[in-house]
């Protein structure tokens, strides 16, 4: 049976109450905690970075994971991983040199993961999979919360999962964009593995319940899979 890890997206959390969002959220059976890291120029929005990480690891003990929307994210590897990232994940369209970049994120220490815009060509991945533990396939351009999915996403992590498990690879699939129950379920049929939750799930505004909400997505995306 392939895997359900689900990746609360802080970005979407209360701000104001990051403890206790952080807090419900680990009591409530979340898998990984997922930091979205944007520039301003990689994409057209800036978000969190190294101190809200180190803020969050304080009460929380759920591993933390990064997704870099950089460019040149070499510079800055070894502070996330100090920050508290076990998983940091790079762009491919970012790095100049990705094989360098993953091979800097395994020897701080940590879980490489490649990401890849709708967009990029799936090939540009090829020389890669084997040295990630994680593919994050973007179902939305990246920048923003509470965009509506691309199509083309179902078909790009079906193609993936039929690759990786043709080459005998052992990296994970993980979706991030409007990941709702019926979009969850069918990218699960076709291999995903590992689901970022944002607006389009658990996040219902402040004062979200999410030992209600979170057992209640995971509840439908398991009814919804028997039926895409
Ligand atoms: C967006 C970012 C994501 C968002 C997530 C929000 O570029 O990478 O991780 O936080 O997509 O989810 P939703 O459900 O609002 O689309
Ligand atoms: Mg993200």
């Amino acid at each position: 049976m392939s895997k359900f890890i689900s990746a609360p997206s802080v970005m979407c959390a209360n701000l104001a109450r990051l403890e206790d969002d952080l807090k419900a959220l680990e009591s409530a059976g979340a898998d990984e905690l997922h930091f979205d890291i944007m520039d301003g120029e990689f994409v057209p929005n800036y978000t969190l970075g190294f101190d809200f990480i180190r803020a969050a690891r304080r009460v929380c003990q759920l591993p933390c994971s990064a997704h870099l929307m950089i460019t040149r994210p070499e510079r800055y590897i070894q502070r996330f991983v100090d920050a508290g990232c076990s998983i940091v994940t790079v762009h491919v369209e970012a790095c100049v040199h990705p094989h360098r970049v993953l091979g800097q994120i395994r020897e701080a220490g940590a879980s490489p993961g490649i990401a890849i815009n709708p967009a990029t060509p799936l090939t540009k991945l090829e020389y890669l999979l084997p040295l990630v533990d994680r593919v994050l396939v973007m179902t939305v351009d990246p920048g923003y919360a509470g965009q509506p999915i691309l199509p083309v996403a179902f078909e790009r992590v079906r193609i993936l999962r039929e690759n990786i498990q043709y080459q005998k690879y052992n990296a994970m699939i993980e979706v991030d964009g409007n990941i709702s129950v019926s979009n969850a379920a069918r990218l699960a049929r076709f291999g995903a593995e590992i689901f970022v939750l944002g607006t389009a799930s658990i996040f219902k505004g402040p004062g979200t319940d999410f030992a209600k909400e979170l057992p209640a997505f995971k509840a439908g995306v398991a009814v919804d899979k028997n039926l895409v």
